[in-house]
């Protein structure tokens, strides 16, 4: 029995009675097919970082088609040298490598109750790489950003019409410019060291760490330097936390939250040793401690911290299990990042279904 258990916490009946899929583990797990998004195959998460052929894809449009031959990025609007550059001009550049993990704002969208429109992501909506590229901001100071800039908007080459009536966009973006300008903001060629695939944005991606993964825009074809507040679908209508009264907020950096890799849900275990093992990261730095609970949260005890340690990276975590008598479990997990704020145990209902980052629980039974 192994399925994706990215359950709420205390939700134990929910998630034993909920049906049992075999994830193929070879390949993503389809979500939609026009456009295409799938999810990292939860076994997958047992590796730091995620093969590329199981890395998530996400896509609102159809893939767009490049010519290479003729394609370059332009670099435009407040500006004093607007630019245009072919791949040869940028690979020509200071080359600049970090590893990243990628969270799509919608994951664990279906732990939400009431449920809410969108893709039904369980977990797997998130995935890591090594992207190498080049810093943006060595592009923007080429270009001269203008002295009443506030913004940069990303136009990506993919369009179509978001949503019946609102006619034709492209997947446009923008980011404050003070985070554009951060040097570890990416314009990537590559990822785990091969040339960026075609669903995941080649020939050229935007890479913002920390963030959740709408503001990497793929499939680049112009940067536009801007002195206003950019209000396109994908900035105001998504990706966006309506919270009632206030004016909505929008979805910017990933929250913390963990992931248990093992046990799988619903496994039988013998008496004895175990190891809990998974995942934890932050949009807002390091994790500093995963703690683990084996009685639905009533009690928690710390786990070691492991694997490679990066500022944008999920770290990988494990703790020792000796359950005392056989029978049912609920294990959960809860990381805190280096800010000091914990995940909390449910998230946040909003009517998007964004940033969900509630403790998720794993069923499993000991025998003796
Ligand atoms: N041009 C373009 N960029 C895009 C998207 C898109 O549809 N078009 N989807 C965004 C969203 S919502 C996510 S979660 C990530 C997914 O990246 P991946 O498919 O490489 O995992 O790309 C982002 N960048
Ligand atoms: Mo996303």
């Amino acid at each position: 029995m192994e399925r994706c258990t990215c359950s709420k916490a205390g939700s134990a009946e929910r998630t034993a009675g909920a049906t049992l899929t075999q994830p193929n583990d070879s390949a993503l797990v389809t979500i939609d097919l026009y456009p295409y998004v799938g999810e990292t195959p939860p076994r997958a998460f047992r590796s730091w970082l995620t093969p590329n052929p199981l890395f998530y894809v996400r896509n609102h449009f159809s893939e767009p088609e490049i010519d290479l031959t003729s394609w370059s990025l332009s670099v435009e609007g407040s500006v004093s040298t607007p630019l245009s550059l072919t791949s040869g001009q940028i690979e020509a550049m200071p080359k600049h490598t970090v590893p990243v993990t990628l969270e799509c704002a919608g994951n664990n969208r279906t732990d939400l109750e009431p449920a809410v429109p969108g893709n039904k992501f369980q977990c797997g909506a998130i995935s890591t790489a090594i992207w190498a590229g080049v810093s943006l901001r060595n592009v923007l100071e080429q270009a001269g950003v203008g002295p009443g800039a506030t913004e940069v908007l990303f136009e990506g080459a993919d369009a179509g019409e978001p949503e019946p009536g609102y006619g034709q966009t492209p997947y446009l973006r923008s980011l404050p410019l003070e985070v554009a300008m951060h040097p570890d903001t990416l314009l990537t060629y590559e990822m785990n060291g091969e040339a960026l695939a075609p669903e995941h944005g080649h020939p050229l991606r935007l890479i913002v760490p920390g963030w959740y993964a709408m503001s990497s825009v793929k499939w680049l074809r112009a940067i536009r330097v801007i002195d206003y507040s950019f209000e396109g679908f994908f900035q105001t209508d998504r990706y966006v936390i309506n919270s009632g009264l206030r004016k909505p907020d929008p979805v910017t950096r990933m929250l913390v939250k963990s992931h248990i890799n093992e046990p799988e849900h619903g496994q039988a275990l013998s008496l004895g040793e175990h190891l809990v093992t998974g995942v934890a990261w932050s949009g807002s730095g390091r994790i500093s401690n995963v703690e683990v609970s084996d009685d639905g949260g009533v009690t928690w005890r710390p786990a070691r911290l492991d694997g490679p340690d990066h500022r944008y990276a999920w770290r990988q975590w494990c703790f020792s299990w000796t359950p005392s008598k056989p029978g049912h479990y609920t294990l959960m997990a809860r990381a805190q990042d280096e800010l000091g704020t914990w995940q909390p145990l449910e998230p946040d209902w909003n009517a998007l279904g964004y940033a969900i980052n509630g403790v998720m629980a794993v069923c499993v039974s000991v025998t003796g």
